[in-house]
């Protein structure tokens, strides 16, 4: 398979806003790039990127059954002209699609290679192409990561491995990765934890695991800076899949092992949806405890499924959930350098080219209506006013001084006695706002 496939898709000409009464279903209802919403177009504040491994790199197989996309270039005998084949494919779609950004892990856009150096050169070659597409294409890179987990070399982990020998792979790999990143103008490198975790305590030992992926972590923090790569690092927490035990289990946890290393500065998190509900959380519990940490870094768009305990990746399709994240996100100002990655992929009976395009156009959409529902919202000011009168009484000059650290246990228990203090409980009135914020839908 060597030829180029810019047809794959059967559409020439760039999906277009229609408006919200268009019947056109591959045609923008929503997504207007360039309406100004809270202050930014649309474009800047969604900042769109179509990611790699689930739109090119997977055949569509499950536990039960293999490939059922049967996509030309993952087929044939050449691997690197079917990673050339891909990357035409890829930024066809990112360009039908008109999204600003991509992202991608080595093993999306070159084949795998064996020993270091062939892996090494296989990356480097096809960088070349991605490079020379990038610079006539509107998408840009949002962020590169390494796959440090797919290939057997990594089955007991990446930095968390008992064998040094696959803590330095993995460092030859994300130090190829991250120049990559910064090479092409990323904003954003990201490290999800793969299989940094493990599966039973009999052969493992915490204390050493947790010191080795604490190093490698500060390890590239110094070569981000070593280079010059100005974006924050970014984890991505995920509670469990593939291993039982994941140490990046969520922000919580996350936050609590960057600053046992000091890295709070430089690194940040990159929430998915997908992975906050199989850690018991909500999304916007999740984006809300990362601004409130200040540690929102970026997202990774989609949505699991509320009857299967694993991580299925779906498009984004439920306007109430991402209007209550975006609200989050709006309070705070959005995305600096982070976007809404679509690390998503469409199900394994849609087996049409045309399928890949509607995921994305229908997912996009869905999330512009709700940054403008979300807008709303916080233009009403009915939320935030709410909150802002349920804390009042943090606001007055005691409250401040107590929380600066200008009082003593006991001067605030003394105050209480002597104002012989019965707090009087005020109502929550949860059902009252969730009636405002079902209306706004
Ligand atoms: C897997 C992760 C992965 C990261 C990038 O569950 O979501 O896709 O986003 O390695
Ligand atoms: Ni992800
Ligand atoms: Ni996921």
């Amino acid at each position: 398979m060597n030829a180029p496939v810019p047809s794959y898709f059967g559409l020439t000409d760039p999906i277009k806003y229609e408006g919200p009464s268009s019947t056109n279903p591959l045609a923008y209802h929503y997504y207007d790039k360039n309406r100004i919403v809270a202050g930014r177009s649309m474009e800047d504040h969604l900042r769109f990127a179509v990611c790699y491994w689930h739109s090119f790199s997977w055949p569509g197989g499950d536990p039960f059954g293999g490939e059922t996309f049967l996509r030309p270039w993952m087929h044939g005998s050449d691997p690197m002209a079917m990673a050339k084949a891909k990357a035409d494919v890829a930024f066809d779609l990112f360009k039908l699609l008109d999204v600003p950004f991509y992202t991608f892990h080595d093993a999306d856009v070159a084949p795998v290679g064996e020993t270091i150096n062939e892996h090494l050169s296989n990356f480097a070659a096809i960088l070349d192409v991605i490079e020379a597409k990038q610079s006539t294409a509107k998408a840009k890179l949002l962020w590169g990561t390494a796959n440090l987990f797919s290939h057997r070399r990594f089955m007991a982990g990446a930095a968390t491995n008992p064998d040094p020998d696959v803590f330095a792979f993995s460092a030859a790999t994300v130090r190829a990765c991250l120049e990559a990143t910064h090479r092409l103008g990323g904003q954003n490198y990201v490290l999800w934890g793969g299989r940094e975790g493990y599966e039973t305590i009999l052969n493992t030992d915490i204390g050493r695991e947790y010191q080795q992926m604490g190093r490698f972590l500060s390890m590239v923090v110094e070569h981000k800076h070593k280079i010059g790569f100005k974006g924050p690092i970014l984890i991505e927490p995920k509670p469990r899949e593939p291993s039982k035990h994941q140490y990046d289990y969520d922000v919580a946890t996350v936050f609590g092992f960057l600053e046992k290393w000091g890295l709070t500065d430089d690194v940040k998190v990159n929430i998915e949806q997908n992975h906050a509900i199989l850690a018991g959380h909500s999304f916007e519990h999740e984006i809300a405890l990362a601004y409130a940490l200040g540690i929102f870094g970026s997202v990774d768009l989609n949505r699991g499924d509320a009857l299967l305990g694993w991580d299925t990746d779906q498009f984004a399709m439920d306007a109430g959930e991402l209007t209550l994240v975006l609200h989050e996100m709006l309070k705070h100002g959005g995305f600096s350098t982070g976007g809404f990655n679509f690390d998503a992929k469409i199900r394994r009976q849609s087996i049409d080219p045309i399928d890949l395009v509607q995921a994305h156009v229908g997912s996009i959409d869905i999330a512009a209506r709700a940054l403008v529902n979300a807008e709303k919202l916080l233009n009403d000011g009915v939320l935030t006013k709410i909150v802002n009168d349920r804390y009042a009484g943090w606001d007055s000059a005691e409250s401040q001084a107590i929380l600066a650290g200008k009082r003593t246990l006991a001067e605030v228990a003394d105050r209480a006695i002597a104002a012989d203090l019965s707090p009087k409980p005020r109502s929550g009135r949860q059902e009252y706002i969730e009636t405002l914020v079902a209306r706004s839908l």
